[in-house]
């Protein structure tokens, strides 16, 4: 019988009629299509299957290009291609792909009966599931750290007031990583679609990523860590630039702070309670009935000299930067934009119209050079007044209605392609284009961008906060997991709105909220229009000495923070690391009692708990810890019920830690000249790279940095500081270096051949943190085993023994 309905049913590849080699490539055509494959390094491997007559090549994301000749074995039912790192098998009667470890433990494989399947013009790819395997990552999206037996969707959504299992969200990133059997590997799957992924949701036989239309266009890596999976990640996508100093100090926000001398107050009394804090941040009310790039005259009537007031105060500025352009004669940007032709459009020319804060709007199209220098254009006014700071909000589209009609067509850098192809790339077009706006005004200076929508690759433009979240306990740990998991997904600098943004916070969980977010990458405190005031000092004084005293702490920790910045820089490491990037096969952390715990850089191991808590149940992995407050050691591999009473958030630091330090500062302005550097002594050895530079420029892009790795030799009880390279003069002259958990009180260390004497430093134990709190009972009493001494701090090699 003939089937009476049009809708196509499942089909995949079918059988390799014939391939060959070409350049790079290895070209297949099959029954139903054709693929591709390529070699990037001899870790990762693009795979690209079209029933079209070309492929498409372009992406927003990827930036490396293939750099790996393979050699091909041809068997009678297989095409066999080794690297150094990786087996990959392509079956030939149905063509299926499937890689291996070169002792042939299968790592990732296609379902064998669908591997790559079309739908109608929906792609999917299915991999059979591995045992015992586990799936991590995916960017912006809420839910337990494994996601093995859920689903998930990329469609960017303005999510306001989200809760814990709401999705999609208001990020992209279409890559995630899976775990089996000792082994790792990660795929991303380079297509801007609405797409799905399926990690064994509702059946237990595969998991699944297919997007709505387009390419089924992949690249599988493996490496032995998984921390060298998101280097080869971000060898594709790329690492963000170095961020100001500055912004990675406190930020305050709120929506918002108006008129100019309720900004004024508001920095003053920063000052004058003794809070360090880098900048303030200029929600939407600044603007002249919300249009972008005016000022409200009756709020703001000089904005240069309310700018030039709070530089002099030590600090910087961010502005709140929206899409929708105010249709409206006389608006100037309206104007230059209808002039210039540069808004998103409907296939019949007229521009695309929809409602946002302003009324009708127009909203540029991201995705065209002339419209994104055409936007550069109009920052002047921003950058000639002294804005360092640019906030890229609402671009998803948000628009009322939320409905973006997807036939409106985007430039797509010449390509055409419609709001289908193109929603989930237009947030990462706007931070894109703000950056480069910004980075060729500032002339030099590094600017800060934040954006709320993004797809993978915009960690190269932009720092991203996790939108509209809600004030209660739940809320503040998804944040965490969705840091946790954005820098699995090669964005490291990340952050949420301590407090919550929606609806009023208590004050035991603002003091729980700022003391983690004082521990996270981007630490801004922010709040919605009509809710309570959320200012550190807003919640009584026991809150405000909290809050105090956990920023002094962060401000005290930026060497160590500056430093894993710059490693992100780097090899794309975040900053805050989810447990399984250190410990992958350990199966406990992914116990969702044990799931919101991070590390902040290599050592400093953060156990976020509920503000309603008194005791949390942690857990440490391999290695000895301490606990930050007591000096008291835990072994790994273990449980532990710890206090967590309001102003102590539960943080150990990992036995072998080095972690250089500073005194603490009002802000990020003020120079010193004294390194504080701590070392928790134990049975590891280990090393860390102490990176500095002036903070500001991209003259570290030309070797104008000072780096030096620090290294700890346990059997040897010794620390080498290695000798500074780069050009960079830094302003250190002192150093100060604390050794935690000595164990028989020596008296002296021999510093570069000279005997210095040890004092035992019990005031060194909370690394910098108040130790005794008026309000609160004494803690108990550390263990007398910190010692320091003070020397002189130089470039050249510094050895110390004890
Ligand atoms: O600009 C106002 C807000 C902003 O404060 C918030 O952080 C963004 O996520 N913005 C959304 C627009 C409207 C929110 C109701």
């Amino acid at each position: 019988m003939p089937r009476k309905i049009n809708t196509p049913l499942s089909k995949s590849l079918g059988t390799l009629i014939r391939w060959e080699k070409d350049n790079n490539a290895i070209l297949g055509q099959t029954t139903y299509g054709k693929f591709r494959v390529e070699f990037y390094t001899e870790g990762i491997v693009r795979i690209s299957t079209t029933q079209a007559e070309a492929f498409e090549d372009f992406s927003y994301a990827v930036i490396a290009t293939p750099a790996f000749q393979p050699t091909i074995d041809e068997l009678e039912d297989v095409l066999e291609i080794k690297t150094s790192k990786v087996l990959l098998r392509i079956t030939k009667k149905a063509v299926r792909f499937g890689f291996y470890t070169l002792d042939n433990q299968p790592i990732n494989e296609d379902d064998s009966a669908f591997g790559t399947s079309w739908n109608g013009e929906q792609v999917t790819t299915y991999k059979k599931l591995q045992t015992g395997e586990r799936f991590i990552g995916l960017g912006e999206k809420t839910g337990p750290l494994d996601r093995k037996g859920n689903g998930y969707q990329n469609w960017n959504t303005d999510s306001f007031a989200y809760s814990p299992g709401s999705d999609p969200l208001y990020c992209s990133i279409p890559f995630y990583i899976g775990v089996h059997n000792g082994l790792a590997y990660g795929i991303f799957f380079d297509n801007s679609h609405k797409s799905f992924f399926n990690f064994g949701a509702s059946n237990n036989r595969f998991a699944s990523f297919s997007a709505d239309a387009g390419e089924m266009n992949y690249y599988f890596m493996h490496g032995s860590t998984v921390g060298e999976i998101i280097q080869q990640y971000t060898h594709l996508t790329g690492r963000m630039e170095m961020p100001p100093l500055w912004s990675i100090g406190y930020q305050q926000c709120r929506y918002s702070y108006y008129p100019d001398k309720e900004v004024l107050n508001l920095a003053r009394t920063f000052r004058e309670k003794d809070i360090p804090a880098d900048t303030i941040v200029f929600d939407i009310h600044y603007m002249d009935q919300y249009k972008i790039f005016t000022w409200s005259k009756r709020d703001f009537s000089d904005p240069k000299e309310l700018l030039a007031q709070l530089q002099q105060m030590g600090f910087h500025v961010v502005v709140m930067c929206d899409p929708g352009i105010k249709v409206e004669e006389g608006y100037d940007t309206y104007e230059k934009g209808m002039r210039e032709d540069v808004f998103i459009k409907y296939q019949d020319g007229t521009n695309y119209t929809g409602q946002v804060w302003p009324g009708w709007c127009h909203f540029p199209d991201f995705t065209n050079p002339k419209t994104r220098l055409w936007w550069q254009k109009q920052f002047n006014d921003y950058v000639s007044i002294g804005v360092e700071g640019f906030w890229n909000d609402m671009n998803e589209i948000a628009t009322w209605g939320q409905m973006i009609p997807e036939n409106i067509e985007l430039d797509f850098e010449g390509n055409k392609a419609s709001m289908r192809t193109g929603r989930n790339i237009y947030g990462m077009q706007m931070a894109r284009s703000t950056y480069e706006a910004a980075k060729a005004l500032l002339k030099g200076k590094r600017p800060f961008n934040l954006t709320r929508s993004g797809y993978a690759g915009v960690q190269r433009y932009s720092a991203v906060w996790t939108g509209d979240n809600v004030a209660y306990d739940e809320h503040m740990l998804l944040g965490v997991r969705l840091v946790n998991s954005m820098g699995l997904s090669g964005i490291a600098f990340a952050g949420y709105d301590v407090g919550g943004f929606v609806g009023d916070a208590n004050s035991k969980l603002f003091a729980r909220w700022i003391s983690i977010g004082a521990l996270s990458p981007f630490f801004r405190g922010h709040s919605m229009i009509n809710s309570r005031d959320s200012e550190p000092w807003a919640y009584g004084e026991e809150v405000e000495q909290i809050s105090r005293n956990y920023i002094k702490f962060r401000y005290q920790l930026l060497p160590y923070l500056y430093s894993l910045f710059y490693d992100a820089s780097v090899t794309g490491m975040p900053v805050q690391r989810s447990l399984a990037i250190d410990y992958t096969h350990d199966w406990k952390i992914y116990d969702g009692q044990f799931h919101n715990q991070y590390l902040l850089g290599p050592s400093i191991l953060v156990a976020p708990a509920e503000s309603t808590k008194d005791f949390v149940k942690v857990y440490l992995p391999e290695g000895e810890w301490y606990s930050l407050y007591n000096g008291q050691k835990y072994s790994g591999h273990t449980e532990n019920v710890v206090e967590c009473p309001v102003q102590r958030l539960p943080v150990f630091v990992k036995s072998g830690a080095l972690i250089p330090m500073k005194p603490v500062l009002a802000s990020t302005k003020e120079g010193n000249d004294q390194l504080i550097l701590h070392i928790y002594t134990g049975k590891q050895s280990s090393s860390f790279l102490f990176y500095e530079d002036d903070g500001g420029t991209f003259r570290y892009q030309q070797g104008e940095y000072a780096k030096r790795q620090l290294e700890y030799i346990a059997h040897e009880r010794m620390l080498i500081l290695g000798a500074t390279e780069g050009s960079y003069i830094s302003p250190l002259r002192k150093l100060k270096v604390v050794l935690h958990g000595l164990e028989g009180s020596p008296a002296q260390v021999d510093v570069n051949g000279s005997p210095l004497a040890l004092i035992n430093d019990i005031n060194q134990f909370f690394m910098g943190l108040e130790k005794f709190d008026p309000f609160f009972d004494p803690e108990p009493a550390p263990q007398e085993n910190v010692h320091s001494f003070e020397t002189e701090y130089l470039p050249g090699q510094i050895t110390i023994r004890w």
